[in-house]
């Protein structure tokens, strides 16, 4: 076996050979990245019914996957950053020190390849000819993930050429699916080592290691030490009539719409606007030599949320998913095709455990709440290739999913309230993790899941970077989800979030006055079009501007209490904002 570690990389071998050692497969597959390794491993999918052909002439290339009913979202009490020191990584994570965290995974890798094929993935996160593209390489048994990070990331024997000539410089994950049991269940970050060891699970997140384990948890590690950020977020391109394009980034927790924000259709009333889409989730930014700051989307595909697409949400997606997708925990129709809640007319024959319309309990959803599709960024109609540069970035938008208090969108003064604006984030969880759906948690950044460090420490970094930015983005809060008193949502999102786009471009260019308030700056009312939307009054645009002041300054105090357990990491001159801008909204 292992005769067949023979890439021209010695420590590659290094760590391939001991792995083969430890989880003793039957074979090693290194994984070409090729179009035909992608048809073979669909079509030995699909003979060992792990994956199953959807109507092939309304679905063309197009398979569904069930995973196991106890794997179906990411389980984030079962992830850890193992580090020396436990300061460094903070109360936003579970930790465990590096040899326990070994100790802990270890023997559940002990043989448990056996009988099966371990594929060897080198794929890179970013253009491959970026100067800021990452590289790494996951070992995994199970031919679903090599499936999706075909679609997710550029990966094969092109990316494995570059690696050859990058010594120690790599990231090394892990992966096996085991007995998929909760309780063998672990995701282990190794930042220090470069290291990932995920054990117990097929899912997205816990499973695709590119993903949220590279890209966001190591790579915010790393970027905290090189001076950027890798960071939770969308990037769009938003053209105006006029043909002038500005880049904004867009933090909002999983499951909060960053895939329709960023593949946003505007309405009838909007012509000459378009959106370009260039990434639905993750951000890496670097500070550039021009003092402004350039971001690249790591990813090459999407892996989005099902449930609620349809052609009136977010109609390129809907046209996307027609062909060359994998689609996971969704429902099916009697004629075979992906059926989720909210998709369209059609009726689900069998929910997204297999079961019939009458053997399924009626109260339940048929596609799982988090079921998903995966599909690479090329078959996008509002994709935009990335130059290897990236692009620059005039505005960042945190968004928080809030039924009250949070207005529909604020601009922070200055660079430091913005970091302020994004670590005060409190979000309703989703769907996306296992856990209570609904419940207010604080997700700085929408980053709570996914910093792979402690949050003093990362707010300082924050910090210091806008001091590197002579043209900082500026920044902006969102809320899309507010409720009014019988609970229904007060904003109707979608194409209509162009309405509060076009508000923040015309702020970034300094074109347009504010209204002046304790959080920062307010759209004086008309200012924010209601033009087309004739559903709205100007007198519910007010309310959803709204703030409370009294409520908002007993929100921050709580922000302040969550901030200071972070102490005495957390930048004093974060809590001294935050208490400035609490007296002022009490004054
Ligand atoms: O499961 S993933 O982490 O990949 C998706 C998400 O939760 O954002
Ligand atoms: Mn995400």
């Amino acid at each position: 076996m292992n005769s067949q570690i023979n890439s021209a990389n010695q420590y590659l071998n290094d760590w391939l050979k001991q792995v083969v050692d430890q989880v003793q497969p039957s074979q090693v597959k290194w994984c070409d990245g090729s179009d035909e390794e992608y048809d073979q491993l669909v079509s030995d999918m699909v003979a060992s019914q792990d994956l199953m052909p959807l109507n092939q002439e309304t679905y063309p290339n197009c398979f569904l996957y069930r995973s196991h009913p106890d794997d179906v979202a990411r389980s984030e009490h079962l992830t850890y950053i193992c580090t020396k020191e436990k300061s460094d990584v903070g109360d936003n994570n579970n930790w465990l020190s590096s040899q326990d965290g070994h100790q802990r995974v270890d023997p559940l890798f002990a043989g448990s390849m056996k009988g099966r094929t371990m594929y060897v993935i080198p794929y890179c996160m970013g253009p491959l000819e970026s100067p800021y593209a990452q590289f790494g390489v996951e070992v995994t048994d199970s031919p679903y993930v090599v499936v999706n990070m075909k679609k997710m990331t550029t990966m094969g024997s092109q990316v494995l050429e570059k690696i050859n000539h990058l010594g120690p410089k790599f990231v090394r994950g892990l992966h096996c699916t085991g007995d998929l049991s909760p309780n063998r269940r672990w995701i282990m970050h190794f930042p220090e080592e470069m290291m990932i060891k995920s054990f117990g699970s097929g899912y997205g997140g816990n499973a695709l290691l590119g993903k949220k384990c590279h890209a966001l948890r190591l790579a915010s590690y790393q970027a905290k030490q090189e001076g950027w950020l890798a960071e939770h977020m969308l990037i769009v391109g938003i053209e105006n009539p006029q043909g002038e394009k500005v880049y904004v980034a867009a933090a909002f927790p999983s499951a909060c719409g960053k895939t329709n924000l960023a593949m946003l259709i505007p309405p009838e009333s909007y012509p000459g606007w378009k959106i370009w889409t260039v990434g639905d989730d993750i951000a890496w930014l670097f500070p550039g030599d021009d003092g402004r700051l350039w971001a690249i989307n790591p990813e090459a595909g999407f892996f989005g949320v099902a449930p609620g697409t349809s052609e009136k949400t977010n109609p390129h997606a809907f046209h996307m998913l027609r062909k060359n997708t994998l689609f996971t925990n969704v429902g099916l129709t009697a004629s075979n095709e992906p059926w989720w809640e909210g998709k369209d007319k059609s009726s689900p024959a069998y929910n997204w455990r297999g079961q019939s319309a009458s053997e399924s309990t009626n109260s339940q959803p048929f596609a799982h709440p988090n079921a998903r599709f995966t599909v690479s960024c090329a078959e996008c109609s509002s994709y935009e290739q990335q130059p290897p540069g990236g692009v620059p970035i005039s505005a960042i938008l945190f968004g928080s999913r809030r039924a009250e208090l949070v207005p529909l969108v604020f601009q922070a003064k200055n660079w430091l309230e913005g970091v302020l604006a994004g670590a005060a984030m409190c979000s309703e969880t989703t769907a996306a993790a296992t856990g209570e759906i609904g419940v207010l948690r604080n997700d700085p950044m929408a980053m709570k899941p996914f910093c792979g460090y402690n949050f003093g420490d990362y707010w300082a970094h924050w910090i210091e970077v806008g001091k590197k930015l002579s043209h900082p983005p500026q920044i902006f809060h969102v809320n899309w989800f507010r409720q009014d008193k019988d609970g229904q949502f007060m904003w109707p999102g979608f194409g209509e979030n162009i309405r509060v786009l076009e508000w923040v471009v015309a702020r970034s260019n300094n074109r347009l006055d504010a209204q002046v308030s304790p959080l920062g700056y307010l759209p004086i009312g008309s200012d924010i079009s209601l033009t087309g939307l004739d559903d709205m009054t100007p007198e519910e645009l007010a309310r959803l501007l709204y703030v409370d002041g009294a409520a908002y300054a007993a929100h921050l105090e709580n922000v302040l209490a969550y901030f200071k357990k972070f102490s005495p990491k957390t930048p004093s001159v974060l809590l001294e904002a935050c208490q400035a801008m609490i007296a002022q909204l009490k004054s």
